[in-house]
C-alpha cells in the first residue's frame, strides 16, 4: 500500500517502543487498540484508535474551534483509513549485524565442521574466511548483487527495513569497493536503507601473511581515504581476534578512523577474550559485537562510553560454541542489547530476523520484551540511527511491520513460521 495519507485502525496491539504511563509490556511502551496516522514517509500520529475514527468521522474538521491549529491540520486533510484487523505492529526491524554480500558459499565446510574439524583449523589451513574472499574476489558484480538480492529480500520478508551490510571478503583494494557499491546499489533495489561497514581488517588477506601490520597500513592509506572520498561505508568495523587482528592493529586503524569522523564497531572476543569490549569503548565504538569472551571490565567500558551490545546467537549456535555473551551484567548496566542475525557463509547462514530473536531467548536467555526491543530500538541505536528510526512515534520514519499475531511476543516464540502480513518501508509497501 502507498496513500500519502494513510490511517491504520484495528490495530491489536501497538509496539511503540515509547515507554509512558498507562502503556503495557514495560520498555515496550504496547498501546492495545491502537491506531496509527501515517504522512508520507513519517508517522504523524500515534494514539487509540476510537479517537482516530471519531476525528475522522467529523472530517471536515476545520470549524472545530476547541483544537489547535496543527492539530486540525493533522485531521482536516483527506486520509485513506486502512482496517488492520487487529494485527500487531511493531518498528521495522533492523538487522544491525550482516555480511550478506559474497561470493559462494561454504556449505561443505560446515559439514566438515559437523565432523569435528574446529573452525579456527579450517581458517588457519587457509580454509574459511579465506575461501570466501576468493570466491568474491573472482566472482562479477552481477553474480554478487543477484545473490546479495535474494538474501537482502529474504530478510526484508522476516520484517527488516533497514539492513547493515560489511564489506571484508574483498581484502585489496578493489573488491572491498566492490563489495560496498554492490551494498549500496542492493539498498536503492530493494527500498531497504541499506548502511555499509568497511570490514577490511577482516583478516589478514593470503598476500599479507606474516605481514599482518602492513595490511593495516594498506587499509588506512589506500582503502580508507577512497571510501570515504566516494562516501562508499557509513562505518569502519574491524575482526579482533586470534585468527584475524590483534588489539594494536585495531587501535591503529581505529585511530585513522576517528580522524575521518566516520565511527567504528568492532567484532569482539568472540572465540577469545582479546580485550575487544575494552578497546570498542575506548574508541566511544557505535558497538561491539559477539562479546563471548569478554571480560566485566570492558563491559563497564562499554557501559561508560555509550557503547551498544550486538548479540549473535546465529554464530554461537553454529560454531557450537558454550560461552555465552555476559548477558547479566548487559542487562545490570543497562547496555543498549541489540539482536541480529550475522548473516554470512561461514558462521551464520542465517537470513530471519524472528529466528535470530527466537535463538537469542533459547541461547541467550533474553525475554522475548529484550528480543524485540534488540531487533528494533536498541538495533537503531548500535547502527546510530535511533532518531529517526526503532520506535513508532510521530516524526519517525514510516517503518512498520504489520504481523499476523496476537501478540508481540508471539515473533520470539515461534520458529519457522513467518507471520508477517505486511511491512511498510517510509510508508511504502515493501517487496
Ligand atoms: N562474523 C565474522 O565476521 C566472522 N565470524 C562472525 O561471526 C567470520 C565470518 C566468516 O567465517 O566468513
Ligand atoms: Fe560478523
Amino acid at each position: 500500500m502507498r496513500r500519502d495519507r494513510m490511517l491504520l485502525v484495528g490495530v491489536g496491539e501497538l509496539v511503540t517502543n515509547v515507554p509512558a504511563e498507562g502503556r503495557e509490556g514495560g520498555a515496550l511502551g504496547i498501546v492495545r487498540d491502537a491506531a496509527v496516522l501515517v504522512d508520507g514517509d513519517r508517522i504523524a500520529w500515534v494514539g487509540a484508535d476510537t479517537h482516530a475514527r471519531e476525528r475522522v468521522a467529523r472530517h471536515p474538521g476545520r470549524d472545530d474551534r476547541e483544537e489547535g491549529e496543527e492539530h486540525r491540520e493533522l485531521w482536516d486533510d483527506p486520509v485513506d483509513v486502512v482496517d488492520m484487523a487487529g494485527g500487531c505492529l511493531v518498528p521495522g526491524f533492523v538487522d544491525a549485524h550482516t555480511h550478506l554480500v559474497f561470493g559462494g558459499d561454504r556449505a561443505a565446510e560446515y559439514e566438515k565442521r559437523l565432523s569435528g574439524v574446529s573452525y579456527e583449523d579450517i581458517a588457519r589451513a587457509g580454509g574459511g574466511i579465506l575461501s570466501t574472499v576468493t570466491a568474491t574476489r573472482n566472482a562479477e558484480i552481477d553474480t554478487l548483487y543477484a545473490s546479495g538480492l535474494r538474501r537482502l529480500r529474504a530478510l526484508a520478508a522476516t520484517g527488516v527495513a533497514t539492513v547493515e551490510i560489511k564489506s571484508g571478503y574483498g581484502l585489496d583494494t578493489a573488491t572491498e569497493l566492490k563489495m560496498l557499491g554492490v551494498a549500496r546499489d542492493l539498498g536503492q533495489a530493494s527500498g531497504v536503507d541499506v548502511r555499509a561497514t568497511l570490514l577490511a581488517a577482516h583478516t589478514v588477506p593470503p598476500e599479507y601473511v606474516g605481514r599482518a601490520d602492513e595490511y593495516i597500513d594498506l587499509v588506512i592509506d589506500e582503502m580508507l581515504p577512497e571510501v570515504v572520498e566516494r562516501h562508499l561505508a557509513d562505518a569502519v568495523d574491524a575482526y579482533c581476534e586470534t585468527v584475524a587482528f590483534q588489539a594494536p592493529q585495531v587501535a591503529k586503524l581505529f585511530r585513522a578512523v576517528t580522524k575521518l569522523s566516520l565511527r567504528v564497531k568492532l567484532h569482539a572476543d568472540q572465540l577469545s577474550d582479546g580485550g575487544g569490549a575494552e578497546l570498542a569503548a575506548h574508541f566511544k565504538a557505535l558497538s561491539a559485537d559477539h562479546l563471548e569472551f569478554s571480560n566485566p571490565t570492558g563491559i563497564r567500558a562499554m557501559a561508560a562510553a555509550g557503547t551498544a551490545a550486538v548479540l549473535l546467537p546465529g554464530a554461537y549456535l553454529t560454531l557450537n560454541e558454550t560461552q555465552r555473551p555476559p548477558i547479566a551484567l548487559l542487562r545490570e548496566l543497562g547496555v543498549p542489547m541489540a539482536v541480529a542475525t550475522d548473516c554470512n557463509p561461514g558462521t551464520s547462514p542465517l537470513c530471519s530476523m524472528p529466528e535470530a530473536m527466537a535463538l537469542a531467548s533459547r541461547l541467550f536467555g533474553l525475554t522475548p520484551e529484550e528480543c524485540l526491543a534488540g531487533a528494533t530500538r536498541n538495533a537503531a541505536i548500535a547502527l546510530g540511527l535511533d532518531e529517526d528510526r526503532g520506535t513508532l512515534e510521530k516524526g519517525k520514519r514510516a517503518d512498520i511491520a504489520i504481523w499476523d499475531v496476537n501478540h508481540p511476543r508471539d515473533l520470539t516464540y515461534w520458529m519457522g513460521r513467518n507471520r508477517l502480513h505486511e511491512l511498510l518501508i517510509e510508508g511504502l509497501s515493501a517487496g
